[in-house]
């Protein structure tokens, strides 16, 4: 059965095996075939959120290995990231030996609930026979539902015979028709062409470079301006576009008074729309009418819009652009992006907008930034535009653990694009140890930790309340020397020379790195978060 699962999985792509190992797992992967990669990770969150980066820059499921109930356990926040973030992810749960599994020996697992409704597609394959098929049909859930789809396999599996004629039950092959229906499309080309002042509303369910070009292609004909949605985790347009408008505010309130001058709005690719406190009220002004286009049926299911089509933004945009009439003056939105900050004074500290605006001034238009900083994510989102598809990439759900891992894999999928993740101290500690799988494979991604001593957003929100936060600093740890304790090469910088300096020698060279280097920048926090 083992050589079956094999050459399944080559035929679905799945020779990379992100994973990390335990003994119910050794008759899979002890002397894997040599056309197989093998990625160990030293935690299940790094494992996880390595695939989940590697997928997401791929476009394809990720293979992931983990170790029955300890193993999926601690995977099981990177699965719901994964899910939220809609990556393909066919996960091979391990489990003990069926023919004692009624007997609960030590490491079996109770497994099938336990990453919850997060995973697209949980299997218990009835007997070993069933297992390669499993692992195609994954692949399909996966793709299809975009998340992590769970195979859960005993030990004793892979070395079951295979019955002869036996057929893996899952196509070979599955392509999703995506010919937009012309009847949805007339019903959105009337809704904008009856509008005075439409808009677009673009989210991470439109970024390929496919929607980008249909998506331009819309937002000239119809000269309007350009968001994209709140807390959205990708990019949906080219934000050095000039009819870019920015991002969405992320409470009702504002979101109304943004968007007040527009009698219909079309979102793409996101769900109506992203918040985070809670305000009462509607989202929109009473009278404008909103449609919204998205792959997922979810998304569209629970969006309170007028029309909701659920097909492919990609085709359904491209079929807008040649439907649509061009109207006459485009409406330039007046962005304004932040200057260049002073550089610090004599004894003054850096601050995260010197590390942000540095790096703005370097980084090539192909660059991948992966942002998980949480109290400085609105300064990076003004200052670091997203100038290609993937140009941006977030945990969709806010999760830390994912910054570090995620641009590993992007990165070690990405050979010729520069990737930068810019995470939090505080977020670098969720997954410090996927430095060392970064070493290890020689990834040339570079972390930037902005180091401001502690969970500053968490303080922010805190003093917004009046009340006092109970949890410490952790300005002690010593970031730099964790990466370079795993055999990750790392620089402290503490001056606005020492940041320049190291950013002027790294990143010309960003796309050609083979080894990656963390620089922690050591910032003072901010004293607001406002977005
Ligand atoms: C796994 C997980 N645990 C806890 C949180 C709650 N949380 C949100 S932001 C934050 C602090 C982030 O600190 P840091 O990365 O240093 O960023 P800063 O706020 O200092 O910019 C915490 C603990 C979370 N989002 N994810
Ligand atoms: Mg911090």
């Amino acid at each position: 059965m083992r050589d079956l699962a094999f050459e399944v999985m080559r035929e679905h792509g799945l020779t990379t095996v992100f994973a990390n190992p335990g003994s119910t797992e050794v008759p899979f992967l002890g002397g894997l075939p040599e056309d197989m990669r093998f990625v160990l990770g030293l935690h299940e969150g790094s494992v996880v959120g390595m695939a989940t980066g590697w997928a997401i820059a791929r476009g394809e499921a990720a293979f992931v290995l983990v170790h029955t109930t300890a193993g999926l356990g601690n995977a099981v926040a990177a699965l719901a990231t994964a899910r939220a973030n809609r990556a393909p992810l066919v996960v091979l749960v391990g489990q003990q030996d069926r023919r004692h599994l009624a007997q609960e020996p030590f490491l079996a697992g109770r497994l099938e609930g336990l990453a919850g409704d997060y995973p697209v597609w949980v299997d218990q394959p009835a007997c070993a026979q069933d297992v390669p098929g499993a692992l195609a049909r994954a692949r399909h859930e996966a793709e299809s539902a975009g998340g992590p789809a769970l195979v859960i396999v005993p030990m004793d599996d892979w070395l079951a015979p295979v019955p002869e004629g036996h057929q893996v039950a899952a196509p070979a092959r599955a392509l999703r028709a995506r010919a937009p229906d012309p009847d949805a499309i007339d019903r959105l080309v009337a809704l904008l062409e009856e509008a005075q002042a439409p808009a677009l509303v673009v989210g991470a369910g439109a970024d390929s470079p496919e929607a980008w070009a249909a998506l331009v292609a819309v937002a000239e004909k119809l000269g309007c301006p350009v968001w994209q949605e709140p807390f959205g985790a990708r990019a949906g347009f080219p934000q050095d576009h000039s009819q870019f408008a920015g991002h969405l505010p992320f409470g009702r309130a504002r979101l109304r008074e943004t968007l007040a001058g527009h009698d219909a709005l079309l979102a793409v690719g996101a769900p109506v729309f992203r918040q985070y406190p809670y305000e009462p009220g509607p989202l929109t002004a009473d009278g404008t009418r909103v449609a919204l286009v998205t792959e997922h049926p979810a998304e569209a299911h629970r969006s309170p819009v007028e029309l909701a089509v659920v097909a492919s933004p990609a085709a359904v945009c491209g079929a807008l652009a040649r439907s649509l009439s061009r109207r006459t003056a485009p409406v330039a939105p007046a962005l304004r992006r932040p200057l260049p900050p002073q550089p610090p004074g004599p004894g003054e500290p850096l601050r995260a907008a010197h590390v942000l605006s540095a790096l703005a001034e370097r980084l090539p238009p192909d660059a991948v930034v992966i942002e998980e900083a949480p109290s400085n994510r609105p300064e990076l989102l003004a200052r670091l535009p997203a100038r290609r598809p993937l140009g941006f990439l977030a945990a969709a759900m806010g999760g830390l653990g994912f910054g570090l891992p995620a641009a590993i894999g992007v990165r070690m999928e990405l050979s010729d694009r520069p990737v930068v993740a810019v995470v939090g101290d505080g977020a670098s500690m969720f997954a410090i140890q996927s430095l060392w799988s970064a070493a290890r494979y020689r990834v040339g991604a570079l972390l930037v930790v902005l180091a401001n001593g502690g969970y500053a957003v968490m303080d922010r929100l805190a003093e917004q309340q009046d009340q006092a936060a109970p949890w410490p600093g952790f300005g002690e740890i010593d970031i730099a020397a964790m990466a370079r304790a795993q055999g990750c090469r790392a620089r402290r910088l503490e001056s606005h020379d020492e940041l320049l300096g190291a950013l002027d020698e790294v990143v010309p060279d960003l796309g050609a790195r083979d080894e990656p280097l963390l620089l922690e920048a050591v910032v003072a926090p901010d004293p607001d978060f406002n977005a």
